[in-house]
């Protein structure tokens, strides 16, 4: 039976992606480094520092700066991005999110946040949902970021659930592997082809209905 939700923050809750994607752009602008297209796929999801070093790799620039040196950068482009956010409000939610939020509620699911973001209790406030969840992973006290199971398996636990009872929700290729990795039901929210991995596929988050999903994950546990 479904007893709990994970939820990834950034593509899935709101489009703070485009603002991690804007501020990750200035800072390769500035290194003369031009992000690929396939920069916005690959960015979403991962860590603070594992994002930088795809951002450098871009530039063939990895082995370039010292520890210290991409501390100062991750540092910059957090700053610009917390300026990006800074306006944000209860009207950047994502259509479908309050009303998933509201029957899960209903249902009483457990709600979990299981973000990469250091910044996700920042805009959670921002979105006015701190008070929806009953948890939230911190991400400094992680091994290892998405794809690896280990955040799931946090979000889970603090649940109080078993794998087969929790249903996860993700935007990013890195996450849905993440989620599959630790074993649980997984909800891909945009592109088929590169969400493929997960078990249930929606094309936005306007298209999550809990009813959709319970029928989904119940086939899945057959
Ligand atoms: P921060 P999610 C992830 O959040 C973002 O998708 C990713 O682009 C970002 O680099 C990462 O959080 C770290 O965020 O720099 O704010 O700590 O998708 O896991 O909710
Ligand atoms: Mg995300």
């Amino acid at each position: 039976m479904l007893k709990g939700l994970l939820f990834d923050l950034d593509g899935v809750l709101t489009d703070s992606a485009k603002y991690h994607l804007q501020a990750w752009n200035q800072l390769a602008t500035d290194l003369n480094i031009t992000l690929p297209p396939e920069a916005n796929q690959q960015l979403r999801g991962r860590s603070r520092l594992d994002s930088l070093n795809l951002v450098l790799s871009y530039g063939h620039q990895e082995n370039r700066y010292t520890s210290a040196q991409k501390a100062a950068f991750a540092k910059t482009k957090n700053q610009m991005y917390l300026h990006l956010i800074e306006a944000m409000t209860p009207a950047d939610i994502l259509p479908g999110i309050s009303d998933l939020l509201a029957a899960a509620k209903a249902a009483h699911l457990t709600m979990v946040i299981a973000s990469a973001s250091r910044n996700a209790p920042v805009i959670l406030t921002r979105l006015g949902l701190a008070e929806q969840f009953d948890g939230i992973v911190d991400p400094a006290t992680l091994h290892r970021g998405k794809p690896d199971p280990e955040i799931y398996e946090r979000a889970q636990a603090l649940a109080k659930l078993n794998t087969t009872e929790v249903a996860a929700f993700e935007d990013a290729a890195v996450g849905v592997s993440a989620i599959k990795a630790a074993g649980q039901f997984a909800v891909g929210i945009g592109d088929p082809a590169v969400l493929y991995q997960a078990d249930y596929i929606v094309p936005s988050t306007a298209a999550l209905k809990l009813e959709d999903i319970q029928r989904a994950y119940t086939t899945w546990l057959e």
